[in-house]
């Protein structure tokens, strides 16, 4: 689907080997690292990733819940990582769904910052972090939306939303037909 000059859509596969400009990690505070996608960038991506992740937290201390900060791409067919802090799923109690559109947010603002035009992103807080994923997909789609409609420029002009597992998947080609069918 389009929104203005941005084409979005969504693609199943494994995150590490697709060729944007940045890819949006699922990371967790200490920017250090972990498991699911976060493990699989590190390691496709190499150890420069780590050292500009080291040298942020150096800097700035670790990435709060629903922000966002930027690193190269080492060794990965994307130039940038975005590193992004998903909420732990707390049954709603934590705000979670206001930290997760801030994820998809602040990510589309520091990518449009470096003037970057394509970004795809992982599916963040479904995995480890329990999100229930056909919520979080509905938030993520639509703050994405959403920020295409408000923006009047932005350097960003394709979108990919990239599921690994089939549940993910099927619930962001559900949302895409439904929005194409209604316009
Ligand atoms: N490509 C695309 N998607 C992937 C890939 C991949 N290579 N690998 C996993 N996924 P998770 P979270 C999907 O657990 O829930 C880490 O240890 C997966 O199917 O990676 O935000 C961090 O360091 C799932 O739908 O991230 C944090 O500590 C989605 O990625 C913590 O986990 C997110 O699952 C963050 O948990």
């Amino acid at each position: 689907m389009r929104i203005k000059n941005t084409e979005l859509r969504c693609e199943k596969g494994d995150i590490t080997k697709v060729e944007a400009d940045v890819i949006v990690n699922a990371a967790n505070s200490s920017l250090l690292g972990g498991g699911g996608v976060d493990g699989a960038i590190h390691r496709a991506g190499g150890p420069l990733i780590l050292d500009e992740c080291r040298k942020i937290v150096n800097r700035q201390g670790s990435c709060p819940v629903g922000e966002a900060v930027i690193t190269t791409g080492g060794r990965l067919p994307a130039k940038f990582v975005i590193h992004t802090v998903g909420p732990v799923w707390n049954y709603g109690k934590n705000k979670e769904d206001e930290k997760l559109r801030a994820c998809y947010r602040n990510s589309l603002i520091l990518a449009a910052e470096k003037n970057l035009q394509s970004i795809a992103f992982s599916n963040i807080s479904t995995g480890a972090y329990g999100f229930p994923k056909e919520t979080a997909g509905r938030i993520a789609f639509d703050e994405v939306k959403k920020y295409f409609i408000q923006t009047l420029e932005t350097s960003i002009k394709e979108v990919i939303f990239v599921c690994l597992d089939d549940e993910n998947f099927e619930i962001y080609e559900e949302m895409f037909e439904r929005e194409e069918n209604q316009i």
